[in-house]
This record gives structure tokens, C-alpha cells and sequence, in this order.
């Protein structure tokens, strides 16, 4: 409850930043662009991780004047990077909650955002677990339909952990799938988990929908994904999440 409270107060105060970890395209080894997290430096309390406070955010409704913050402040980054690279796009994806999709007025908000902060849609991804899609679903449905004919990208996060079924890929417009990090842990070898990943990239290619692996800590990891096709990927092995000074600098040197 007190950690409650100090959230409200957090989002009004500007406590709330973001981390942006890269995303790097595995046929060219380019910095495409992040994910934004969110991070909250509290006042006693120290850094505060998302495991923590999202997870109160949902249950409160903070999450969305957080996700709105979130969304609106990781454009206003992409536009501010895209424009200092002389119009290189920097793509960004931002965590979506399932509580966000709740609200009547989530594409709403999005395209005021898009529109206030002159970010062009096609940059924009949006991640979401696959909750989403498995709760009102037809409200859900409509509204990504409605976000998709706005031009932002929609990306399935922590993809293979859930329990829906594979139903859900034909009915949802979904572009991207993100490849849960567990799977990626033990690549190379040749574990069931190489044979999960590939069968993931390969079915991300036959439904014409790009691939993304999560977790990359060593290079056989790397090598293993490029060899199997996966477009791009995030780890530790490329960069942590990393403060919006850093991240700039990765971006405009990572060319
Ligand atoms: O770096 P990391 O500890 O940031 O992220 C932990 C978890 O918190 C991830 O599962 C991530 O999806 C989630 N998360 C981070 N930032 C946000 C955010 O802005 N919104 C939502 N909904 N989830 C987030
Ligand atoms: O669930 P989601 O994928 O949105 O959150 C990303 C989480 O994964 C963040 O907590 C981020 O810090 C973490 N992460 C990103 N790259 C790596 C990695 O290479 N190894 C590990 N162990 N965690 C990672
Ligand atoms: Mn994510
Ligand atoms: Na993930």
C-alpha cells in the first residue's frame, strides 16, 4: 500500500525513467533500435526493478497513466535519436500491459502520442504478452486491429512460455515474435531448446512474421540464431539496458 502511494507520487514527480536495451539486426550486426524499460529510482528505497512495481501498477491501474508516460517519453526519444542520426530511424518497442487494453481509449492514446510527438508509426513496436489475446478477445481484437491501421508494429514478448494455442497467430495481427530468453539460454548444443528455437524462427518465416531472440549472452548463441534465419536479437552480449545518454551514443556509433 505505502509502495502504492509512493508510485502515484513517483509519475508525478518524474521519479519514473527509462533504460533502452538494443535491438541488432543479426544479418548486418546494425543497432536498429530498443526497448524501452521502465526504471524507478526511488527517494529511500533505492532502484526499484519492474518485477516489482509493474506488477502493483496492474493491480492499482497505475499502469496506465505509467504506460502513457512510457509510451509518450520512449517516442519522444525515437523521434530526438532519428532526428540527430539525419533521419536514420531508431525503431523502439515499448511493454504493453494486458490492463492497458481494458481502457476504450488505448488507440487513442497511442495515435495522440504518435501525433504529438511526430513519431511515424511504422518505428513503433508494441509488445505484449500473449494474455492478451487470450482475454477478451474480441474487445482485445479489435483494438489491435484498430492499432495495427494505424501503422505501429505488434510483437508477441516472452513468445513459447504461454498457454495459448497456435489458433491465435492466424486470427491476431501479429508482425513480430519474441523469443522467450529461456530457449535461447541453452543454444548450440544440441539440446531440445536449439530444436524449439528453430522451430520458432522457421514458423515466423512460413507466416511471414519477423523473429526476434531475447537474452543473447555468448556468440554461439548468436551464431546459432543467424544460422537458423532469426532477423534480430537483444542480450547482454550486444548490451544490458543501458541509460538514454549511452544508448544515443550506441546508437549513433553503432551505424
Ligand atoms: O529489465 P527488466 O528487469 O527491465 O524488465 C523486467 C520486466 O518488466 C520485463 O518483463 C518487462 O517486460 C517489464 N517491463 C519493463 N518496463 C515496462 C513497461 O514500461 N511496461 C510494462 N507493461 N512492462 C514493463
Ligand atoms: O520480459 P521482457 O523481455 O520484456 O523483459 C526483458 C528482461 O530481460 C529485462 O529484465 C532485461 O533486463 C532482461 N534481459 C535482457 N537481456 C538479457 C540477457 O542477455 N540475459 C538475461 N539474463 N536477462 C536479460
Ligand atoms: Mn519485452
Ligand atoms: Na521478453
Amino acid at each position: 500500500l505505502e509502495l502504492e502511494a509512493d508510485l502515484r507520487l513517483a509519475l508525478e514527480r518524474g521519479q519514473l525513467h527509462l533504460h533502452y536495451q538494443p535491438t541488432v539486426d543479426l544479418a548486418t550486426s546494425e543497432v536498429i533500435g530498443f526497448e524501452a524499460l521502465a526504471r524507478w529510482q526511488h527517494p529511500e528505497r533505492g532502484m526499484i526493478t519492474p518485477a516489482e512495481f509493474i506488477p502493483i501498477a496492474e493491480a492499482t491501474g497505475l499502469i496506465v497513466p505509467l504506460g502513457r508516460w512510457v509510451l509518450n517519453e520512449a517516442c519522444r526519444q525515437a523521434v530526438e535519436w532519428t532526428q540527430a542520426a539525419d533521419g536514420r530511424p531508431v525503431k523502439m518497442a515499448v511493454n504493453v500491459s494486458v490492463r492497458q487494453f481494458d481502457r476504450a481509449d488505448l488507440v487513442e492514446v497511442v495515435a495522440g502520442i504518435l501525433a504529438e510527438t511526430g513519431m511515424p508509426a511504422d518505428q513503433l513496436c508494441l509488445e505484449m504478452t500473449e494474455s492478451v489475446l487470450m482475454t477478451d478477445t474480441d474487445d482485445n481484437l479489435e483494438q489491435l486491429l484498430r492499432l495495427k491501421a494505424l501503422g505501429v508494429t505488434l510483437a508477441i514478448d516472452d513468445f513459447g512460455t504461454g498457454y495459448s494455442s497456435l489458433a491465435y497467430l492466424r486470427r491476431f495481427p501479429v508482425d513480430t515474435l519474441k523469443i522467450d530468453r529461456s530457449f535461447v539460454e541453452r543454444l548450440g548444443a544440441l539440446t531440445d531448446d536449439t530444436a524449439l528455437a528453430d522451430t520458432i524462427v522457421q514458423l515466423g518465416k512460413s507466416l511471414g512474421m519477423a523473429t526476434v531472440a531475447e537474452g543473447i549472452e555468448e556468440f554461439g548463441q548468436l551464431a546459432a540464431l543467424r544460422e537458423m534465419g532469426c532477423h534480430f536479437a537483444q542480450g547482454y552480449y550486444f548490451s544490458r539496458p543501458v541509460p538514454a545518454d549511452e544508448a544515443g551514443r550506441l546508437f549513433l556509433d553503432g551505424a
